[in-house]
């Protein structure tokens, strides 16, 4: 049993506890905020993939209408969780099933009152709410229950409801609209196990109780929230649960990752898999950046899935990972429409996905002295993005072999990701080679540099990758092969063969240090702290062309580490840890995804503590309420999932060195010193394989 528990009621941790008691199934993610709680609280309905944009702001994903509103009185009093005749307060999160709950009792004169609502997003079905309400007292007590779904919705860009519908009967509420732009009907349907009066007034229905004492009055409430041509299940609560406890427990038996030794360590990382697995996509929809906690970075996909959580679903739930490449196969053609915008040839995949369409905007940051938007070059200089999605791609294929994907799609995805890196580059006839200018690298302190390591070595694998596996899905399908061929610029291949062997690798200096970026070493050498006692507000935004870290070397995340961990083999183990040493002094740690990349370099180069410490800080971001909250004046809080996914990769493939040659697993353990031991299964392409790994040992 993992179950993670806060007593006592904080005002001030209301949107925090939001994200740190966030349940979800993959398609709808719900905050983990109370039942009388409404859009000032950031209550939200958050549903994966649908996106609506209004005039002249952001494009978002939608929260839904809320059916889980339930406030409770006893006479004028309302029992709530923030007034003053709380006597205990308690919420709690079961890791193992995704049922939240929340037990208050409050006192009404001599007599006492206890609410306890569980919830849970069905993992069976994903349109399906499920909530169940149990009110008892001491004394006889007259009480009110006033039930919704809420039609007031939290957002951060809205409105992107039109045409607003409420209606009620006996036994059900339902709220419907469509959205904005894309005029996508949305419903949310209610049913309630006792019979409600409906109210126009408000919205509501209210249910009388006579409570006598020491009798509990049940209410289980069944919601569906249908998106366009979702079909709804209607179930009782109790048949709702048991298909629901069923699917979790079928993941997590092949999720689970036990280790010895070390509570803390377990837990953070149970938390940790417990977020990837809200998350697990139902459909060919991917993992948005802050998951399904809300609206922030639009609710956009980035290299964030490809990079940090694919490996766990491909290890876990391949059908999953099969959904998130998917997506990205099925977006190829948004992929290449961007590169022709820009003047190149192959596929330039967003920055920030929205269904394929770029969200990112031309000022992604607004300047917290000015209030003026800030231009920012990410949607138009991150190219290593095209990069990180042919690698998941030939990440899976070689996992799975999955022939059928790579002729439905995979090949061509991977081909013209390469293609759009040649197309890119400039043949610099004085050095004769090819160069890769004017990028951003992960580091996003550094905005239009040339020859970031990250991005060249990046785009060199998957080149050479890519036109090796075009060589074998010749032979083995030449027909097949051919026709895809036939669709794709002419010579790509030949093409890609002759770039990469040209295309500039920046190599370690004479120290091991990998240069992240052409000028790199000239910039100021000043310490992160000694940055951060420059900033004149704490949320100023560090990079841009103003930024404090601009014209330092200090970086916001790992970038040239990043090569290593994508590319183990590449460098010899002195090299990363060279690197290791240099960069990691003058890394922020700005991004969610830094410490874990760290992490993993670190298990590599033998620093064990320091993996240690940044697989924790990693695995209990969202326990913690950690991560950045602004980016200037731009809201990016949330949870964190990459970083899940990070933690995951440390403890698997870091601490119990899981690697695959191909499909062929071995493991090479290198735990820390207080985790005595760990065993987890890992889905080879064919089979599940079990691993256990101790101290210096391996099985
Ligand atoms: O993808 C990341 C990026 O690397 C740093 N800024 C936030 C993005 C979303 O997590």
């Amino acid at each position: 049993m993992k179950i993670l528990t806060d007593s006592g009621f904080d005002n001030s941790k209301i949107v925090e506890f939001g994200n740190k008691y966030l349940t979800g199934n993959g398609y709808l993610g719900c905050r983990g905020t109370l039942d009388e709680f409404k859009k000032t609280e950031c209550v939200g309905i958050n549903v994966a993939g649908v996106y609506d944009g209004v005039a002249g702001k952001w494009r978002e994903n939608i929260n839904a209408f809320n059916p889980l509103y339930l406030a409770l009185f006893c006479g004028e009093s309302a029992l709530d969780a923030r007034g003053e005749n709380v006597l205990s307060h308690e919420v709690s999160l079961d890791l193992y099933s995704g049922i939240f709950t929340r037990k208050t009792v409050f006192g009404v004169g001599e007599a006492e009152v206890t609410l306890i609502s569980s919830r849970f997003l069905s993992s069976a079905h994903r349109t399906q709410i499920c909530s169940r309400t149990c009110i008892s007292a001491n004394a006889d007590l007259q009480l009110l229950l006033k039930v919704a779904v809420d039609p007031d919705v939290w957002e951060l860009n809205g409105p992107h409801y039109k045409g607003v519908n409420c209606e009620c009967g006996e036994n059900f509420m339902r709220v419907s609209a469509r959205t904005q732009e894309a005029d996508i009907p949305v419903s949310v349907e209610c049913r309630y196990s006792t019979p409600i009066n409906a109210v126009s007034s408000d919205f509501s229905g209210e249910i009388n109780l006579s409570l006598y004492a020491g009798e509990t009055f049940t209410l289980d409430r069944v919601a569906n929230v249908v998106v366009g041509g979702d079909s709804p299940v209607w179930q009782s609560y109790d048949e709702a649960l048991g298909e629901h406890l069923a699917a979790w427990r079928a993941m997590w038996d092949k999720c689970g990752v036990e280790t010895e030794g070390d509570e803390r360590a377990d837990f953070a990382l149970a938390y940790s898999i417990y977020h990837l697995l809200i998350l697990a996509p139902k459909g060919e929809y991917s993992i948005a950046a802050r998951g399904l906690s809300g609206q922030t970075y639009k609710g956009a996909v980035f290299w964030d899935t490809e990079i940090f959580m694919l490996p766990f679903y491909l290890a876990t739930l391949p059908e999953c990972a099969k959904n998130l490449v998917e997506y990205r196969i099925k977006t190829l053609p948004e992929a290449v429409k961007k590169a022709e915008h820009y003047g190149y040839g192959g596929a330039f995949y967003a920055w920030e996905s929205q269904n394929g369409a770029d969200a990112c905007t031309d000022f992604n940051v607004t300047d917290v002295f000015t209030h003026r938007p800030v231009r920012t070059y990410f949607k138009d200089k991150q190219v290593h993005i095209s990069a990180d999605v042919a690698y998941a791609v030939l990440l899976y294929y070689s996992r799975t072999g999955d022939d059928e994907l790579m002729l439905g799609g995979g090949l061509e995805t991977v081909l013209m990701c390469a293609e759009f890196g040649r197309t890119y580059s400039y043949y610099n006839h004085i050095k004769k080679r090819y160069e890769i200018l004017d990028v951003i690298g992960p580091d996003e302190y550094h905005e239009r540099v040339n020859n970031n390591a990250f991005t060249n070595y990046a785009f060199y694998k998957i080149a050479t990758e890519g036109v090796a596996c075009a060589e074998r899905l010749k032979n083995k399908f030449p027909r097949e092969y051919a026709a895809i061929i036939a669709r794709l610029p002419e010579n790509i291949v030949e093409n890609l063969r002759g770039w990469a062997e040209k295309l500039y690798l920046p190599a370690p200096n004479k120290d091991g240090v990998i240069e992240q970026f052409d000028g790199y070493f000239s910039l100021e050498d000043i310490s992160v702290d000694g940055v951060r006692a420059r900033l004149v507000n704490p949320r100023e935004y560090w990079g841009g062309s103003g930024g404090v870290a601009t014209a330092t070397r200090v970086i916001k995340q790992a970038d040239v580490i990043m090569i290593f961990n994508l590319f183990p083999d590449l460098f010899p183990l002195g090299i990363q840890r060279a690197n290791y040493e240099f960069y990691e002094k003058y890394t922020e740690h700005g991004s969610s995804l830094s410490r874990c990349s760290y992490a993993l370099t670190a298990c590599r180069t033998g620093k064990s503590a320091g993996a240690y410490a940044d697989f924790l800080s990693s695995a209990e971001i969202d326990l913690n309420g950690g991560g950045k909250q602004w980016a200037g004046e731009v809201y990016i809080g949330g949870t964190h999932p990459a970083a899940s996914g990070g933690a995951w990769l440390t403890a698997v493939t870091g601490f119990g060195g899981l690697s695959f040659e191909g499909s062929v697993p071995k493991v090479s353990p290198r735990l820390p010193e207080n985790i005595k031991g760990m065993r987890f299964k890992a889905y080879d392409g064919k089979n599940y394989r079990d691993f256990s790994v101790t101290q210096g040992e391996k099985k």
